[in-house]
């Protein structure tokens, strides 16, 4: 079975049309093919096989095109196939496709770092490195935070997603489905309290304060080597701490010589509104990882930070065959330049406030959903048993379906899977995502 050939980009038809069911049965014929070949372990969320993706549609197998609600989990966040991305890419192909940067280097992958240290917050002087993956970027910080501190003890967060690694995943807070059967795991991982508004009425103060007590009464601050902290969760729900609570933890890591490494790779380029979540309250951590929106699609991870910091591993202590490799820092530079000349954090702006306003009306119909959280492009809704606490997944997995069959892809998140997270590529129109969420609104309706 060989895929059709198909040209996405933004030329694609932007426009719902639902041809089959959902999945159709070209795309069934496939998940039979998956079945065979690829490891059950490995799940999709939506099995509608894809032949062409763009603006804020994708196209499957059976003709059908489909709403995206999801970007590739915060990938696509120029869009798929975006112009700049396809011609840097192809140029880049063309003219050759790796050498390792550890090897003989090429322009690149400087290019990128240097783009990293512009648009990242804070105007010190920075560096960076690039890696293949979120989770490799984020392994990286924590080697670069311990050899400048000279100490071992990483702390987390509860709810934390840092990813599927070994260190990661003892960073990750939840069991199911990405430790459960995995351990033991890496040693000198801390967990503290996060702030979340919706569930704890703390304010950033108080929340932080409870989080340093955990970390200076279990931990010990002159153990810690470095504090990551995704400013806004991302797979742990889309919690937007408390105002206060971010700008109260790096001064409490800079007072320690704590490292504070902001796990940007869901919120940052772009998503919330600014180029980094960090930027809303003005927060400057030592290191900030990035991944997913930074690259249009290829994949590319970068940790940067503090010059000195990032300097105080030995040569060779930091690389990968891989990292930075020329086709993905092409398309970097391609998916920020159409950040910048279309001003992508002011459109995720917009696109925030028309969700806010679709999303309140809605909350205000339908008592389940208990919370409305997010900024920018990263919007969610925390499902509970109305008038409580008490998470509702069923409810959520039944409206996220519904959206599934009405062509509509929709994603879940939250450490009680009742979080239903709405993270569109910022290239898809008011028109489309006005749609989308006329359907989200029919699904809350049909399964009241
Ligand atoms: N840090 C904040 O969001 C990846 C994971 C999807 P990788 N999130 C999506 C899944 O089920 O595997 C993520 C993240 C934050 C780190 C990561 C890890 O990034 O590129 O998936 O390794």
């Amino acid at each position: 079975m060989t895929s059709i050939p198909a040209t996405g980009g933004p030329a694609l038809p932007q426009e719902r049309r639902l041809v089959t069911a959902i999945p159709g049965p070209a795309s069934l014929a496939r998940l039979e093919r998956k079945k065979a070949h690829v490891a059950d372990g490995v799940g999709t969320t939506l099995p509608v096989f894809v032949v062409a993706a763009g603006g804020g549609v994708l196209l499957d197998v059976d003709g059908n095109s489909l709403i995206d609600l999801g970007s590739g989990i915060a990938v696509t966040t120029v869009g798929n196939s975006s112009t700049e991305v396809v011609r840097r890419v192809t140029e880049q192909a063309a003219a050759f496709t790796h050498t390792c940067f550890m090897v003989t280097p090429y322009d690149g992958y400087v290019d990128v770092c240097e783009q990293l240290a512009e648009l990242t917050p804070g105007d010190h002087a920075k560096k960076s490195a690039l890696f293949n993956s979120g989770a490799e970027a984020v392994e990286n910080a924590v080697k670069i935070a311990r050899v400048a501190t000279g100490r071992d003890a990483v702390v987390v967060f509860d709810h934390a997603y840092h990813g599927r690694t070994n260190l990661t995943m003892a960073m990750t807070a939840k069991n199911m489905p990405y430790k459960h059967g995995f351990g033991p795991f890496a040693g000198e991982v801390y967990r503290a309290p996060m702030s979340y508004p919706f569930r704890d009425g703390l304010s950033g103060e108080e929340a932080a304060a409870r989080a340093i007590d955990v970390i200076e009464k279990q931990v010990g601050a002159t153990n810690v080597a470095c504090v990551v902290i995704e400013p806004v969760l991302g797979e742990g729900g889309f919690v937007v701490p408390a105002p206060g609570f971010l700008p109260a933890l790096a001064a409490w890591c800079r007072t320690n010589d704590v490292v504070l490494v902001a796990d940007e790779i869901q919120s940052g380029f772009c998503r919330t509104g600014d180029w980094f979540a960090c930027d809303d309250e003005g927060v400057v951590p030592d290191l900030v990882t990035t991944a997913k929106g930074i690259a249009g699609g290829l994949p590319l991870a970068g940790v940067t930070g503090r010059a000195d910091l990032m300097d105080s591993v030995h040569v060779g202590g930091l690389g990968g065959t891989y990292g930075g490799n020329p086709i993905a820092c092409a398309a970097a530079l391609g998916a920020i330049e159409e950040m910048r000349g279309q001003d992508l954090p002011g459109r995720a702006r917009a696109v925030g406030e028309l969700m806010r306003s679709r999303l309140e009306k809605l909350q205000a119909e339908h008592p389940v959903i208990g919370d409305l959280r997010g900024r920018g492009a990263m919007m969610a809704i925390e499902l509970c048993h109305p008038g409580t606490l008490d998470p509702d997944p069923v409810r959520t997995a039944a409206v996220s379906a519904y959206c599934h069959q009405q062509g509509v892809v929709t994603l879940t998140c939250g450490t009680w899977g009742n979080v239903f997270r709405f993270l569109p590529p910022l290239s898809i129109s008011d028109a489309l995502l006005d749609e989308a969420f006329d359907v989200v609104a029919e699904a809350f309706a049909a399964t009241a």
